[in-house]
């Protein structure tokens, strides 16, 4: 497949969410002679200090909106080539894609061990999203040169890389994925007392490669799983704590922790989180009359 160059001949189906403050549009549509659907993802991007020479510079036009007094508000059309949009572009799209990333109402459920078993285990095992991306990253077939960090061990090893959605270049956004090398842990669920080494490596090794490569230290990253994650083959997230996160995510320390003290702890938890309405696993919750 050849990188696109343009959006030429995208026919737009509709909008799937907006959000002015993370300044993101996200769109349903197709490519020209296709009949797959293409989930594209519109983010502004954050400015970058070391770049605050190239925003405030003659390049930039002004045109004045607002003057009164000693305030003045511009619209300032800053050099093309600082003003890119990080799209990115999912193609073909499934259902879950499109779903994943459309607006929509959120519940919280509270998931027991029980209903665990009964509701979303059996849900995961039937509708899971596709790991191949996963799989590819593993196998060095993809993003290999991306890659900050590798332990190959297969059972305590794991490889460090840049998340999709961090753009690489703001150290303040920093977003990097520990994905194991080991298959079938689906997620935090399946962690027990024979996961502490591994668990243990993730954390030391990721965050020294991430010292090394990036000179941010250890205190000021976010390290964490999310619960329930997308993807379910085992990735943690290691984030800038400047970041901002949603809730539901479990620390990593605090997860090696409560593993520490009771090592089948997860497999007991009640955990809570939210889930969205176009969701089957909502539908799943609401038919058994949880939520
Ligand atoms: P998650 O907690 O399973 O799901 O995290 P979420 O997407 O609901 O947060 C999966 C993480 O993997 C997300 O932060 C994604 O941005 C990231 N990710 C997803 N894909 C498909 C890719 C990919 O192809 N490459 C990379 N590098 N990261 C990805």
């Amino acid at each position: 497949q050849s990188p696109l160059k343009s959006f030429k001949g995208f026919s737009l189906e509709k909008v799937l969410c907006e959000n002015a403050k993370s300044k993101s549009l996200f769109v349903l549509g197709q490519f020209e002679g296709s009949d797959d659907k293409a989930v594209v993802l519109l983010e502004k991007m954050p400015f970058s200090s070391e770049r605050a020479t190239h925003y405030v510079c003659s390049d930039t036009s002004l045109k004045e909106t607002l003057k009164n007094d000693i305030y003045g508000t511009y619209d300032a059309f800053i050099p093309v080539q600082e003003n890119a949009v990080k799209a990115t572009v999912i193609y073909p799209a499934t259902e879950k894609h499109i779903t994943k990333y459309t607006d929509q109402e959120r519940f919280v459920v509270t998931e027991t061990a029980e209903l665990y078993k009964n509701i979303t285990l059996p849900y995961l095992e039937e509708k899971e999203f596709s790991v191949q991306w996963v799989y590819n990253i593993l196998e060095k077939k993809k993003e290999s040169e991306r890659i900050v960090f590798e332990d190959p061990d297969p059972e305590t090893g794991f490889i460090l890389l840049p998340d999709m959605k961090w753009d690489r270049k703001n150290i303040n956004t920093l977003y990097l994925q520990a994905i194991v090398h080991k298959h079938g842990i689906k997620s935090l669920r399946d962690l027990n007392g024979t996961h502490l080494p591994l668990l243990r490596n993730i954390l030391e090794n990721g965050s020294a490669a991430i010292k090394e490569k990036f000179d941010v230290p250890r205190s000021k990253l976010n390290i964490f799983f999310h619960y329930l994650p997308s993807y379910n083959h085992l990735h943690v997230h290691f984030m800038h704590v400047n970041n901002e996160t949603h809730g539901f995510s479990h620390l990593l320390t605090d997860v090696i922790q409560n593993i520490e003290l009771k090592e089948d702890y997860y497999q007991w938890k009640t955990l809570t989180y939210a889930i969205r309405e176009m969701d089957e696993l909502y539908k799943r919750f609401k038919e058994a009359d949880h939520l």
